[in-house]
């Protein structure tokens, strides 16, 4: 299959929001380069990309799917995403592995906001773009209108380079040659736009353009990429992925005009240095050293753990033998495939810019660089940054015993998926899985149970209350039981005060003349540490407080470490009882991206949630960002509540800001519930 080389190669992610016909899109260009035998359809689950049984189920994609398709000596690359926000990571973990993305907007909903996001990021990572403006054959559309707003909102460099011509049952070619009659606009008045923004980047070109009024395509390809790469030029083509029209266009768009890896934007290695680090260029040329990123971990049931990666320099063969990022001990390839979606294939050899697979290497993992030297161990990809997840869970598995198989399962989905973690909270035992949203955890919990059979519970996380006080004070306690042989005896002083915020925890000795001896001081700072750790009005953790040890009794026979762990531990109940104590819960910052109809609706919203805005900012195409901050206690279930106030089109992301103290009537509650467990 293979011979062809890095010129031929395309590689091309498909984003848009879900539902705008990506993986029908795939299906569709497959069949047209007489790959497939007939398209497969979303809706009977036997599509090439959602090849996995959940997305069978769900009849959408869930994660990122790399399929080939070879056509007039090119070899194309594509990638399938999902467009749900909540499975991004899947779709920009991506970027790095592509010259170009490919933004398909459906006709029938006009631009969604993921497709806006995905804009946004594409145009800031300098990625080449072209939209594909999918659904045309949908009753009722109004594709004249709909380009007119993507101009609008992501600008006029935005060009179409085919129309739609009889009803949308076909395309009509501006740019190679310009004939025949369109839906709406004027092909030939379509073809000079686009003529007259690409010779924009070359002035030799220009100058040539004006003095003969014409020139051949051909003569315009390197300004065409390089418009590209300067998102000076963004072409749009109309297609239905489901009638095939405007399909076989839109292949020789991909193989005549879109850049292969020698002509796109550099990726952004840099090299880590002491102070700072530096940017490296890297040319795809097939002789050389080898080096490669990992963009896609996923694991297949026969083969294991597969590193779908982007060979960006050198030649990578079955032999090589390849470093992952600083390991100085290298692994060889043995068997290197292509993947065409569930699917691979074994190949002999990878060329710069084309896209392969290895099998069973445990470390490879998300944006491992792969080498063959130990001087570019320091090289690293710059990723594009997947948005913190917040949205969490606790989760334990069902049965006993089964926690390794758990263990097992969230690293495996971790692995796959950059836009997951997993936190372990040892304060109180909890692993918590977190997520981008809602829906993206319950998926991974279904992904838990049916693929890897590991029966789950889940709960919301434990919100990570803390507890401290508020003023200074004294406590003290004597603790004495004689009963039968031994008998025990520790006395204890002491004094505690708030610190500043982020101070911790302080422990200070101040016992002169040996009244507790030496020995038994560790125990007096275990029995405070036992309380500190555990909390002591409603149960979660403290912070910043100094405890100050200053006088106490001890006796010769009875004393011994457990009397003072427990004269230790009550003399700080009784000092914590007596300083204000009060509960602090941790505030967000939070940012949310609504339509600007619903900017009312939102703040009322966040002040219901004993949250307040600090800033709106106007967005393009009539969107409006509202910051602010509020208690993450109070956002829960803010996913469900956004989408049924913005009907799915808003979205918001949330950081970590500080701990505030709790009111006064929601802390009273917090305490009952916990005095009530300790009953
Ligand atoms: N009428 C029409 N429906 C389409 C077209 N492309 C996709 N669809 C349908 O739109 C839905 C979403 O398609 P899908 O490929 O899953 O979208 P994705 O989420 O972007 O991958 C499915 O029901 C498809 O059958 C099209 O060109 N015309
Ligand atoms: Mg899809």
């Amino acid at each position: 299959m293979s011979g062809y080389t890095t010129k031929d190669i395309r590689n091309v992610v498909l984003l848009g929001h879900a539902g705008s016909g990506k993986t029908t899109l795939v299906e569709s260009l497959l069949h047209a380069a007489g790959a497939a035998q007939s398209p497969g359809s979303v809706e009977k689950g036997n599509t090439l990309s959602d090849d996995d049984a959940l997305e069978r189920k769900h009849c959408h994609s869930l994660r990122s799917s790399l399929i080939s398709v070879d056509r007039n000596g090119c070899h194309i690359n594509l990638i399938d995403t999902p467009g749900y926000p909540d499975f991004v990571g899947h779709a920009l973990g991506a970027l790095p592995a592509v010259e170009t993305a490919a933004l398909v907007v459906n006709a029938q909903t006009g631009i969604q906001t993921m497709t806006r996001r995905f804009e946004q990021w594409t145009s800031e990572h300098k990625q080449c773009r072209i939209i594909v403006i999918n659904h045309i054959d949908a009753e009722g559309v109004n594709l004249e209108g709909l380009l007119a707003q993507i101009r609008e909102t992501f600008g006029d460099e935005c060009m179409a380079i085919n129309l739609p011509a009889e009803n949308a049952t076909k395309v009509v070619d501006c740019f190679f040659t310009p004939s025949g009659e369109a839906d709406f606009w004027l092909v030939d008045d379509a073809h000079t736009a686009v003529i007259d923004q690409t010779v924009e980047v070359d002035e030799r070109l220009m100058e040539q353009y004006l003095e003969h009024g014409k020139l051949e395509p051909r003569a315009l390809h390197d300004a065409f990429e390089k418009a590209l790469r300067e998102g000076h030029l963004v072409p749009v083509c109309f297609v239905s992925a489901k009638m095939g029209t405007g399909i076989p266009e839109l292949l020789e768009v991909f193989g005549k005009l879109l850049p292969n890896p020698a002509e796109g934007n550099r990726p952004l290695f840099v090299r880590e240095a002491e102070d700072a680090a530096e940017p490296v260029a890297i040319k795809p040329e097939a002789d050389g050293d080898i080096l490669c990123h990992v963009f896609k971990v996923m694991h297949d049931p026969y083969v294991g753990k597969l590193g779908v990666f982007r060979i960006h320099h050198g030649t990578v063969t079955k032999n090589s033998e390849l470093h992952i990022d600083d390991n100085p001990k290298p692994f060889k390839v043995g068997h290197l495939f292509k993947m065409h979606g569930g699917k691979h294939e074994e190949i002999d050899e990878g060329v710069p810019g084309d896209l392969c697979a290895v099998a069973k290497v445990g470390d490879i993992h998300f944006g491992s660089v792969l080498h063959n030297r130990a001087k570019d161990s320091r090289l690293r990809l710059q990723l594009p940054e997947v948005p913190l997840p917040l949205a969490g869970l606790a989760v334990k598995p069902r049965k006993r015993g089964d926690e390794q198989k758990l263990a097992e399962a969230l690293e495996k989905l971790t692995e796959e998926d950059p836009g997951l973690t997993v936190e372990r909270d040892p304060d109180i035992n909890e692993m918590i899985l977190r997520g981008q949203g809602d829906l993206h955890l319950r998926t991974a919990l279904e992904r838990m149970e049916e693929v890897y059979n590991v029966a789950v519970d889940s709960k919301p996380p434990t919100i990570p209350y803390r507890e401290t006080i508020t003023k200074k004070s004294e406590g003290h306690h004597r603790h004495k039981k004689q009963s039968g042989g031994a008998g025990q005896f520790g006395e204890v002083y002491l004094r505690i005060e708030p610190l500043k915020r982020g101070m911790g925890f302080e422990f200070v000795t101040k016992v002169v003349g040996g009244v507790i001896p030496n020995q038994f001081i560790p125990s007096v700072e275990k029995g405070v540490r036992e309380v500190y750790q555990r909390g002591a009005v409603a149960g979660y953790p403290m912070q910043d407080v100094r405890v100050t040890v200053y006088d106490g009794k001890y006796h010769s026979v009875d004393s011994n470490e457990v009397s003072f762990i427990s004269a230790g531990r009550k003399a700080f109940q009784d000092a914590i009882d007596k300083a204000k104590p009060i509960v602090m819960e941790p505030m967000v910052n939070i940012e949310v991206t609504v339509p600007h109809d619903n900017m009312g609706d939102i703040t009322g919203d966040l002040s219901s949630r004993r949250g307040r805005v600090s800033n709106t900012n106007v967005q393009s195409g009539g969107f409006v960002t509202i910051e602010g901050q509020a208690p993450l206690a109070e956002l829960e279930d803010y996913q469900s509540k956004l989408n049924s106030i913005s009907g799915g089109e808003g979205s918001y992301t949330m950081q970590f800001s500080h701990y505030d103290p709790m009111p006064a009537n929601l802390r009273k509650d917090l305490i009952s519930r916990f005095e009530k467990k300790e009953e």
